[in-house]
Parts: structure tokens; C-alpha cells; sequence
């Protein structure tokens, strides 16, 4: 008994004292085999030895209960302890960010046009029929605001659909001369291989008194901007239509691929669509309630832009944020 008391007390892990535990109360354990000894003692001492015992069984169990739970305990303590984590540890281990190469993309187009001398204005992305659409020579019912490009929102409200209403904003606010760019976030209904549903542009404003600004200027500065962003490259104007402007241009780069021979993405055409431009349309003018004024004005797409720079093949992965693109940026 002395003998079984001491093993319960010496064990020194829950392990140990779960074989103690069967070598003593299992089913072919001590006590198993002490009361099987029970039905061959005589029928007088039968009741004494079994009283015995159940005393000694019981006596057993305490001392085990007790000592499991100071071993569940003495474990738990052990584990809490390894596990610990010390917050307030010093650590210089780190790691170096990166931007976004739709962030990276749109700084290097705003440096090129504060360096020109351009100012930098933003406006709210919740817009008015009038500052979206209709100060913007798009009268109702042209296709370009058709309910399938435009998230609306009800009392003639919607999400901005380009940039150009910061434009029209800063007009309606200061007299000319004007040069600013307008970069920012805009929406379209719109979600396939190469459109999202948000995606950014940079617009960009030049409005003098008189007749002083002229189409040769806006070739000029936009061939000298996309030397800046894809270095030694043809530019194209190529004549076009928006509602805004009046004449307007496209403007191409030789493709940056093929150095314009000819690949899949070019189309075969050696050249790549980058800028849409033009000299600002009277009826512009007149929304803002300007005068005997001349300007000119174009936008870009960045998630284009940041794609060519980096050769990155599918436009969604930019707003994956999938963790293994954004460390090649870094
Ligand atoms: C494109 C075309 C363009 C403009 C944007 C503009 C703004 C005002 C007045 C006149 Cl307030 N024009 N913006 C002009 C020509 C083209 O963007 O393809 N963007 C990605």
C-alpha cells in the first residue's frame, strides 16, 4: 500500500502517471487482481477484506486525483511559459515596403507635370449630372452617360466617371490662367480582361486669355511627356472625336515590345494607344461661363501606363493585392 502510494507520488509527468494509473486501477491491474483473490476467502472474512479494500482503493484514488491535477497544472504552467510571447522585445528585423506600381506610376506622371509647372487639384469622387456630364458638352442622352457606364445614385447624383469635373470645378472657381493636372479615382460599370469597375486618371488643364494656347503647344508637351515616361519612342497624333474637345487627337507610342515591328500587343500595328487629347470645345467655356479664352486638355489611363512600364500582362492582378506582386516592386 506504502509501496503504491509512493509510485502515484514520484510520477513526474502526466504520461507517467497514466501508466501508474493502469498498472493500478486497470482492468488487469493491482486492485483488479486483489479483489479477484475475493471469491476464494471464506464466506466470515469475505465482507471485511472487501471492506479493505474498497478503503484502500479509495484512498488511492484521492491521493491520484490529487496528483493529477498538480500535474495538469505543473504542464500547463511549462506550456504557457514556452508559448510566452514578449511584446515589448526589440527587433530589427524589417522588412522594406513598396508602392504600388499603380501609386509609383501616377507620382512619376505628377512629377513630370510639377516640374512643367502644372498645380496639382483633386474634387470629390460622389459627382453632379452637371459637373460629369453636362458642363463636359455631353448633352443628355449621348451614349457616353449611358446607364451601363455610370454607377448612379438617386437626385442626379453618381460616382465620377473621369477626372474631368475637377476641372470644370477649378474654372467655376479661379479666372485664367489655368494649368493643373487632376489625378484621382474614377468608376465605370464596366469589369473584363482589361477594364475594372475603379480604375485612376490623370487629366490634365490648360486654359490662357485669348487665343495664346494652341494645338502645336499640346503636341508639344505630350511628346515631351512620353519621352519622359517610356524614353526613346515615336509619338503619333492621330485625329479622334470626345465631346469635350474640338479638334482632338489620340496619341500613340511606337510599341515598346516590338520597337514597333509588329507583336500580339500591338496588335500587329506597331503602335500603342496612349493619351486622348484635344483643344478644350467652346461649349466647355461657356458652361464655366469663360470668355474669349483658349485651352487645351487630355487624359490617360495609369493602370495602362503602370501595365507598359512593367510589362504586366493582365490588368486585374493590380487590384489583387496579392502579396507576391507587390514584393517584385520593391
Ligand atoms: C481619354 C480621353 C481626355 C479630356 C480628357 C477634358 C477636360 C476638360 C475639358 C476638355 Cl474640363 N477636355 N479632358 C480631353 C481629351 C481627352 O481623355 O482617352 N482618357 C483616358
Amino acid at each position: 500500500m506504502e509501496q503504491l502510494k509512493e509510485k502515484i507520488n514520484s510520477a513526474l509527468s502526466l504520461e507517467e502517471l497514466e501508466s501508474i494509473r493502469i498498472e493500478i486501477f486497470g482492468k488487469k491491474g493491482i486492485l483488479a487482481s486483489e479483489f479477484a483473490k475475493l471469491k476464494d476467502i471464506p464466506g466470515p472474512q469475505k465482507r471485511e477484506f472487501a471492506q479493505g479494500l474498497n478503503e484502500k482503493k479509495a484512498s488511492l484514488q484521492e491521493l491520484f486525483d490529487i496528483k493529477l491535477e498538480q500535474l495538469k497544472e505543473q504542464e500547463l504552467n511549462k506550456r504557457l511559459k514556452a508559448e510566452a510571447l514578449d511584446v515589448t522585445m526589440y527587433s530589427n528585423i524589417s522588412e522594406k515596403g513598396a508602392l504600388h506600381p499603380v501609386q509609383e506610376t501616377m507620382d512619376k506622371i505628377i512629377e513630370y507635370f510639377v516640374a512643367m509647372n502644372f498645380a496639382v487639384e483633386s474634387g470629390p469622387m460622389v459627382e453632379d449630372d452637371f459637373h460629369n456630364f453636362e458642363a463636359l458638352n455631353l448633352p443628355k442622352h449621348h451614349p457616353a452617360r449611358d446607364m451601363q457606364d455610370t454607377f448612379y445614385f438617386k437626385d442626379n447624383t453618381l460616382l465620377r466617371t473621369h477626372t474631368s469635373p475637377v476641372q470644370i470645378r477649378t474654372m467655376m472657381r479661379k479666372k485664367p490662367p489655368i494649368r493643373i493636372i487632376a489625378p484621382g479615382s474614377v468608376f465605370r460599370r464596366d469589369y473584363d480582361l482589361t477594364h475594372t469597375p475603379m480604375f485612376h486618371q490623370v487629366e490634365g488643364l490648360v486654359v490662357e486669355e485669348g487665343d495664346k494656347v494652341s494645338f502645336a503647344n499640346l503636341k508639344s508637351i505630350l511628346t515631351d511627356f512620353l519621352h519622359y515616361m517610356f524614353g526613346d519612342v515615336e509619338v503619333r497624333f492621330r485625329p479622334s472625336f470626345f465631346p469635350f474637345t474640338e479638334p482632338s487627337a489620340e496619341v500613340d507610342i511606337s510599341c515598346i515590345f516590338c520597337e514597333g515591328k509588329g507583336c500580339r500587343v500591338c496588335s500587329h500595328t506597331g503602335w500603342l494607344e496612349v493619351l486622348g487629347s484635344g483643344v478644350v470645345d467652346p461649349n466647355v467655356f461657356k458652361a464655366v461661363g469663360y470668355e474669349n479664352v483658349s485651352g487645351y486638355a487630355f487624359g490617360l489611363g495609369v493602370e495602362r501606363f503602370a501595365m507598359l512600364l512593367h510589362r504586366i500582362p493582365d490588368l486585374r492582378s493590380l487590384f489583387e493585392g496579392d502579396i507576391r506582386l507587390l514584393e517584385q516592386f520593391r
